[in-house]
């Protein structure tokens, strides 16, 4: 029970299993590992996919001749296993370049070669047969707003995705774009820092079809907002192109914690809003085990995110079909035809109705609404005595 398949669309990234574990305090305490040997060890245990920055598999220095290598060897890991390589991404953070941003630098220049790197990175993951590609706009912010940089910047970003999104179209790449919205860190603010600013944003694009979002569950934690509210917003816009999935604690450095270790129920809501909607993407570990570990811990960091969502996969189809729990919803969500016939649209006759309708208001004030009762039995649910 509780073991991953395939099926189960787990994905991680080369940079997540494959973290060496330095901090900006402290220098790496595990040796690098090979992308094959990742791809290897993902397969072993279940996983269904890997994911890359162009930098991750083909470091910036190789050659051209170390490249192909590169590929080689790890075509050969993705036959021997049966993993995919559903996403691919630009590494627009590391190079000293991009220190004041990539696609929204001041520099001209700077956002110039920003959109060549990315349309390189393109070519690798299509290579391999990604069909999500994820913008982390990681140094596309400020610490310090000189002139009007805060608003050039939104028409340098969309510049730069109109250029892909056709880009993508003439290559026939058919990739979906997703955007990753971050509050903070590395850059003091990130430009679309939230789901809601980035859907916003993608309105305003050229090609808004093309374009959704990839939430983390750690970014919005890290502002002390709720996850499984922006996930709920991507998915009612139709724009869950991807998830990234880790924990946090609120108002802490960027943690990228095991998936499910810090916020029992946030992690629940997640699996539930996931499964409930129908979301066929890649679950995707945006995580990395904890610095105190060896490799050992890196597999049981990497078996315990996928073995939590099992569990709270398990909890959700638990909780759908508890009859108390069912019961105590079926008198939240307060229904009435009437009313709601003449709210679902807008017609004259429906606005005059309406206005002409008393409504019973000291009955429905003085009714207490049953959410101590329905947040028991969750808890209850969770910790697994029911
Ligand atoms: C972070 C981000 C990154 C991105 C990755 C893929 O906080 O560093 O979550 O891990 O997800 O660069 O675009
Ligand atoms: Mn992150
Ligand atoms: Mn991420």
């Amino acid at each position: 029970q509780y073991q991953p398949k395939p099926e189960h669309k787990f994905t991680f990234g080369l940079w997540t299993v494959g973290n060496p574990g330095a901090d900006p305090f402290g220098s790496a305490v595990r040796e690098a590992i090979s992308a094959p040997y990742i791809v290897e060890k993902l397969g072993e245990l279940g996983a269904w996919g890997v994911n890359f920055h162009d930098n991750d598999l083909i470091p910036a220095e190789a050659t051209p001749e170390q490249a192909k290598q590169i590929k080689k060897d790890f075509q050969a890991a993705l036959d021997a296993t049966g993993l995919v390589v559903p996403m691919a991404t630009t590494n627009l953070f590391k190079d000293p370049i991009f220190r004041d941003g990539a696609f929204t630098s001041a520099d001209a220049r700077v956002r110039a070669y920003a959109i060549q790197k990315t349309m390189k990175a393109m070519d690798l993951g299509a290579e391999f047969g990604a069909k999500t590609y994820v913008f982390w706009g990681g140094r596309e912010g400020t610490e310090v707003d000189a002139g009007s940089r805060t608003l050039d910047a939104m028409g340098w970003f969309r510049e730069a995705l109109n250029f892909l999104a056709e880009y993508n179209i003439s290559q026939g790449y058919g990739y979906k774009f997703a955007l990753e919205p971050k509050p903070n860190e590395p850059r003091g603010d990130i430009f679309l820092p939230t789901v809601g600013a980035a859907l916003g944003f993608i309105a305003t694009l050229d090609h808004p079809e093309m374009v959704g979002v990839n939430p983390e569950f750690a970014h919005d934690t890290m502002a002390g907002l709720s996850f499984p509210h922006a996930l709920a917003q991507a998915i009612d816009a139709k724009k869950l192109f991807h998830v990234d999935l880790n924990d946090q604690k609120m108002g802490r450095f960027d943690q990228d914690l095991r998936f499910g270790s810090e916020n029992y129920k946030s992690a629940f809501y997640t699996v539930k809003l996931l499964e409930d909607s129908g979301y066929q993407g890649p679950r995707h570990f945006d995580a990395h085990a904890l610095r105190t570990e060896d490799y050992d811990g890196v597999w049981e960091f990497a078996k315990g995110c996928m073995r939590t969502y099992l569990i709270l996969k398990d909890k959700v189809e638990q909780y759908n079909a508890d009859p108390e729990i069912q019961a105590a919803l079926a008198e939240y969500y307060v229904k009435d035809e009437a009313l709601s016939g003449l709210t679902s649209k807008f017609s004259p006759e429906n606005a005059q109705q309406l206005k002409d309708t008393s409504f019973d208001l000291e009955g429905i004030r003085s009714k207490g609404r049953g959410l101590e009762k329905i947040d028991q039995l969750t808890a209850e649910v969770l910790l697994g005595v029911r």
